[in-house]
């Protein structure tokens, strides 16, 4: 076996727009629902706003740089809509879209191949306001206007693009990951709903990429978690099959094989949850091809049988406090399955499992299914950092939970799985989609708190230097 990864493989990390980048409304860009849903959770938890972020939109170039010390040669960050198209369409932004001129060209002129996504929660306010955005069906036509510009703006100098992030994880946290209006609160069949015109936005951004981008590559970055039965009892591992199917085949079958699942559909229907499907729509997915799988992957997770007696439907808890055991609750499907604790793994202080070997496992198990290449466009260590007196900050444990993780892909490439990139959550720290900045995932410190954005000084952490020499050994250190 070779000791090292794949000759051209890429090294990188992650960030995304709104959780990274500040000038929330400032310099022609108007909030996005992220701005207003990270207001609420500065009013109600105080965590950080997006206002200012990590201050990336001003220190985009010392970002970069220290990219390129790591030895980067890729990283993945996403657009904001409402930066290029302020009111969603209409008139695009000139200073937006020049922030992302600027940015990928610093990034080409260092070597660095930008992956990037187009949606990564954060859609314009103004269409929210409009017409309650994703609930809406017209959402698809204007996120094909807001493609079709930044594709054809960046066609020459973009290979890699991802679509939608996480829909998997929007249909599961709704409410944090989308803004529901009060008429629709508690109505569970706009998750699919939502989900639904996602995938016609998903497929019109891989026929855009595929018709304009020469030699383009293209696919979604899901959110994903293998799941486990609890026990080696019949019925859990009935119930494993069942929150598989329904908490992401129904995501990668769109994606490679244009279908929904048959067996969560049927659930769906079953329970007056099914997506409205007009006609034409799965014609239209099945053009949409996906070249790869990119793989947001933090944890595995776990599921038993469950009896239906007429308890109801309910989904994820969230554990805001950062104290082991507070998660609020776990997903619930009677007569389906019902998620668990995994009593054989630990967790982070935010009770996210850490499981080194569900990332062999699903990238094993997602090869065999779909024979697609894969990537990693996430995946971390949420801790609570601290930065020593002589500015310091020594993230053993996040060069633990990585080191493990990498060996985990190695060894799936190693069985013959086709990956292409590792980029993990995240370049720098930066804001929380749960959590605000005080769980920090980054390579790079950057000082501030969730009261106090002071300067967003950059201090390097010790992961720092052990990436720098993963890198530079092509991952034959580990
Ligand atoms: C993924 C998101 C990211 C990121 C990460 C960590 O679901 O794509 O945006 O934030 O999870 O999650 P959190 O910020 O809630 O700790």
């Amino acid at each position: 076996m070779a000791k090292t990864f794949p000759e051209g493989f890429l090294w990188g990390a992650s960030t995304s727009a709104y959780q990274v980048e500040g000038a929330a409304t400032t310099h022609g860009k108007k909030p996005s629902q992220q701005d207003v849903i990270n207001k609420d959770n500065y009013q109600k938890y105080g965590f950080a706003t997006a206002e200012i972020a990590s201050d990336h939109y001003h220190h985009y170039k010392e970002d970069v740089a220290l990219m390129k010390e790591m030895g980067f040669t890729a990283y993945r960050f996403s657009i904001a809509w409402s930066r290029v198209f302020p009111d969603g369409v209409g008139e695009v932004n000139e200073e937006g879209i020049q922030f992302y001129r600027d940015l990928i060209k610093e990034l080409k002129d260092n070597g660095i191949e930008p992956i990037v996504t187009l949606y990564h929660y954060d859609l314009p306010w103004a269409l929210v306001e409009k017409y309650d955005g994703w609930i809406s069906r017209q959402v698809v036509e204007d996120f094909k206007y807001y493609a079709e510009y930044v594709i054809n703006e960046f066609k020459n100098d973009v290979r890699y693009w991802t679509t939608i992030n996480e829909q998997s994880i929007i249909v599961q946290y709704i409410d944090q990951k989308n803004f529901i209006p009060e008429k629709y609160q508690g109505n569970d069949q706009i998750r699919y709903q939502i989900n639904h015109h996602m995938n016609l936005a998903h497929a019109i951004a891989c026929k855009l990429v595929h018709e304009l981008v020469p030699g383009g590559l293209v696919g979604a970055p899901l959110g994903y978690a293998p799941v486990y039965p609890l026990t080696s009892q019949p019925k859990d591992v009935l119930a494993m099959l069942n929150a598989e199917d329904l908490r992401n085949h129904y995501y990668t079958d769109i994606y490679f094989k244009g279908e929904y699942t048959k067996s969560a559909m049927i659930y769906l229907e079953e329970h007056g949850l099914a997506p409205v499907i007009e006609e034409g729509d799965m014609e239209l997915i099945k053009e949409g091809t996906s070249d790869f799988l990119a793989l947001n992957y933090y944890a595995s997770e776990c599921c038993k049988w469950c009896e239906d007696e007429g308890q109801g439907i309910r989904y994820n808890g969230v554990n805001r406090s950062g104290k082991k055991g507070d998660l609020s609750g776990f997903e619930t499907h009677p007569g389906f399955y019902q998620m668990c604790k995994n009593p054989n793994l630990d967790t982070t202080d935010w009770d996210w499992a850490i499981d080194p070997t569900g990332l062999e496992y699903a990238f094993r198990d997602l090869y065999t299914r779909y024979g697609k290449p894969l990537m990693i466009t996430e995946n971390g260590f949420g801790a609570y950092d601290t930065l020593t007196e002589d500015g310091k900050v020594h993230d053993d444990y996040r060069i633990d939970y990585w080191t493990k993780h990498l060996q985990a892909l190695k060894r799936a490439i190693d069985k013959g799985v086709e990956v292409l990139a590792f980029c993990p959550w995240s370049a720098v720290d930066l804001l929380s989609t749960s959590n605000g900045v005080k769980k920090r995932y980054g390579f790079v410190y950057v000082d501030r708190t969730d009261d106090d954005p002071k300067e967003c000084k950059r201090i390097k952490k010790d992961s720092f230097y052990w990436y720098k020499d993963v890198i530079e050994s092509n991952g034959g250190n580990l």
